[in-house]
């Protein structure tokens, strides 16, 4: 079913996926999106922070109410993954590739975040929180030093000014169209967009955990759960949760 978006806009939040909880208590529901010119405390994965300068990003957080299983709920982090690829393709012609388990780069380099985190609340619907923070203006300069050999911008990318309200518009009707298709078709239909989108199918990559490099190997494709399949010298291993690098050409792993 179509989502019917409702725009909730901020100057200055601590964070947009804090604000989309509130919201939640005060009873705003599917399709509510909040936007940010900056966060204070823009947040990451597993506590980490998330650099939101003023005006230079897109930082918005989507309310969902999926009607799919609590297990399928996992699954959703490729649906906004593919959502955001496919947008910023649209609205600027970048090559933009998704990279396990919800990054996504242009170049190698990450222009796209994203926190996807549950609400469940007895005798409510599950919902999502699907928080997206994308790099649209900023220059390398514009970069904490320790996120400058990893980071780029749609603008460092095109050269050119970015339409931010063209890009947020795309990503919402691709989140749309792949909500749909989701619940129509199945994660099979999404696994193969995102396969076909992803710049680790096929190559060798580090699993990182806390830091710690876990396992290499060849990265072979997504498990029905959403897990990263890795072909190691003792069979396919699956992958919950980590960070994932690429071999790079000099051997190491890049970022
Ligand atoms: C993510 O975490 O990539 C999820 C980021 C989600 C941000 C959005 S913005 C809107 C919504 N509201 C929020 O509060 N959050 C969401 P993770 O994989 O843990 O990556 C975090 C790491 O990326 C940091 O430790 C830095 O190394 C790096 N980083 C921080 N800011 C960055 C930026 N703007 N661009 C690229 N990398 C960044």
């Amino acid at each position: 079913m179509t989502i019917s978006y409702t725009i909730q806009q901020y100057d200055t939040i601590d964070s947009t996926n804090l604000e989309a909880r509130r919201l939640i208590q005060q009873g705003f529901g599917h399709g509510t999106v909040v936007v940010a010119e900056t966060q204070t405390a823009g947040k990451g994965r597993l506590g980490r922070a998330w650099e939101s300068a003023k005006g230079s990003g897109i930082w918005f957080s989507v309310i969902l109410e999926p009607a799919i299983s609590l297990q399928q709920m996992s699954q959703y982090s490729f649906v906004i993954a593919v959502a955001v690829a496919e947008g910023i393709r649209q609205t600027t012609g970048l090559e933009s590739w998704v990279k396990w388990p919800n990054d996504v780069l242009i170049r190698g380099k990450k222009v796209c975040g994203i926190l996807l985190e549950l609400v469940t609340e007895r005798n409510q619907p599950v919902r999502l929180i699907a928080g997206i923070g994308i790099n649209a203006s900023q220059q390398m300069a514009d970069f904490p030093e320790d996120v400058q050999a990893k980071a780029t911008s749609l603008a460092m990318e095109t050269g050119c000014e970015i339409n931010r309200q063209a890009v947020l518009d795309a990503v919402l009707q691709r989140i749309d169209a792949n909500s749909t298709r989701m619940e129509q078709e199945g994660f099979a239909a999404i696994r193969d967009v995102w396969t076909a989108l992803s710049c680790v199918t096929g190559k060798e990559v580090q699993v990182v955990r806390q830091g710690k490099a876990v396992l290499c190997g060849t990265a072979v494709g997504l498990a029905e759960d959403g897990s990263l399949l890795v072909e190691t010298a003792n069979g396919v291993e699956q992958i919950m949760a980590g960070d994932v690098s690429l071999r790079a050409a000099d051997g190491g792993y890049a970022p």
